[in-house]
């Protein structure tokens, strides 16, 4: 997690009553498009009715061994404590959906690899991030020309530090949460969240309707049972977790269900009816280096310096090269049996690293049992 640099102003007299800000949140509106973004909304910077589900959900330990969602949880719930006087909070989003192989082809054919498709271009960390900054740097120079009593202050994030982002989107009516804890939209689900933190006192938008209905195939597409209810999912069966955010070894029953994902996993929005007519999202997240469609043996073969100059500005970058290999080494193992990949396995089965190690013998032991 990293964090943003604020964008700090200071203006004073009087502001001109509500009206000034409903003529600025207007303005936002306007820049956030030009800037390429699909949606923006305004929430107030109060998270206290979403707070009690995310502490229960610590409680319960689901969020596995990603200590920071544990550790910064009050900064979480309380927007003021990250930026102090926060009142308002522009949220965005970014759609990211790429022109690729088609999803459900990679995902049927054992021998490729399957990345999720927000991974298959740049880091939206930075891209939403930079864009972001061209916003508040809009309002900062239109603050200016107000005549306000409080100084100004604003912050912007995406997925960067402690923010609750989809109860953001959710509030200020640019998505709804789906069943699987995502926000959704008429549009799909295939954006990323952004916010601006600030503290003007910026009038909030409405909510928009939920339209999940009696759905529930997220539930049921859900290759691990990680969506344990609606709305409610446990990070630690999450194969977006065991291939991103966790360090160490995966754990064994969990493996042969990751098939051959080996960055994240999009299956709770492919079945989800809503995307469906997903439309090409962003041109900074066209696929980059084939990323949509090849064989998991390639991608085994990478050295170190292949993983880091051909991953350059890529999210996956950040999960390094070991757990890149320690993911394929399992989708090799859920792979059709084969002398190729059996020779590819054991071209790394004397691996320094103890996890590739043993993820490599789970895999040349499964590639060994007989073909059921
Ligand atoms: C931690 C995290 C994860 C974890 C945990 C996911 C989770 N659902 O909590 C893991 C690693 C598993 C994960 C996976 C993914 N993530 Co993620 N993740 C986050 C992160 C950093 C925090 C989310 C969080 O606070 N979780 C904590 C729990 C408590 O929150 P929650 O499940 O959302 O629970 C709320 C509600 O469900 C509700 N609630 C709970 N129980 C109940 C019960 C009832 C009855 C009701 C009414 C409400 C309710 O209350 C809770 C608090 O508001 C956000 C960025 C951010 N800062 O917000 C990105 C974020 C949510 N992730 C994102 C993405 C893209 C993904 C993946 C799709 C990536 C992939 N393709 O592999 C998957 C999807 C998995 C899924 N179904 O959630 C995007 C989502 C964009 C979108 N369209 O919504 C975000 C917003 C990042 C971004 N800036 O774009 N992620
Ligand atoms: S990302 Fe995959 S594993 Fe995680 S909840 Fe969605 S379908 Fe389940
Ligand atoms: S699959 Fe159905 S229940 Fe799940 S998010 Fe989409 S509409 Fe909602």
């Amino acid at each position: 997690m990293q964090e943003v640099n604020s964008q700090t102003g200071a203006a004073s007299g009087l502001a001109d009553g509500q009206g000034a800000y409903a003529a600025v949140a207007k303005k936002i509106k306007n820049w956030g498009q030009e800037l390429g973004f699909a949606a923006i909304g305004i929430a107030r910077a109060d998270v206290s009715a979403a707070a009690p589900w995310l502490m229960r959900w610590l409680a319960l330990g689901r969020h596995g061994e990603m200590d920071y969602m544990a550790k910064h949880a009050a900064l979480r719930a309380a927007p003021p404590l990250l930026l102090p006087g926060a009142l308002s909070v522009i949220s965005v989003r970014l759609a990211y959906w790429p022109a690729a192989v088609d999803a459900q082809q990679v995902l049927d054919d054992a021998e490729l690899a399957y990345i999720s498709r927000y991974a298959l271009g740049r880091d939206y960390h930075k891209t939403v991030r930079q864009r972001l900054q061209k916003l508040a740097d809009r309002l900062r120079q239109e603050v200016a020309t107000l005549d306000l009593a409080e100084p100004f202050a604003c912050r912007v994030f995406s997925d960067s530090a402690p923010v609750m982002e989809t109860d953001f989107a959710r509030q200020a009516g640019i998505a709804w949460r789906g069943k699987h804890t995502l926000s959704l939209t008429r549009e799909g689900s295939w954006h990323f969240l952004g916010e601006i933190y600030s503290t003007l006192p910026l009038p909030a938008d409405t909510p928009i309707a939920d339209h999940c209905g009696d759905c529930r195939r997220c539930l049921d597409a859900c290759p691990t049972a990680a969506i344990v209810a609606p709305y409610e999912v446990d990070a630690r069966l999450c194969i977006s977790y065991l291939t991103i955010e966790l360090h160490g070894a995966i754990p064994a029953a969990l493996r042969p269900l990751i098939g051959t994902r080996i960055y994240g996993c999009d299956d709770c929005q492919l079945c989800c009816p809503w995307n469906r007519f997903a439309q090409i999202g962003d041109p900074d997240f066209a696929v980059r280096n084939g990323l949509d469609a090849t064989p998991l043996t390639t991608l085994f073969a990478w050295s170190e310096e292949d993983f880091n100059s051909r991953l350059a500005g890529s999210p996956i970058r950040r999960i390094g090269h070991l757990r890149w290999l320690r993911n394929i080494a399992v989708a090799l193992g859920n792979a059709p049996r084969s002398p190729a990949i059996i020779a590819a396995l054991c071209s790394r089965q004397d691996d320094p690293s103890l996890l590739l190690r043993e993820h490599v013998a789970w895999a040349l032991a499964q590639q060994r049992l007989p073909a059921s």
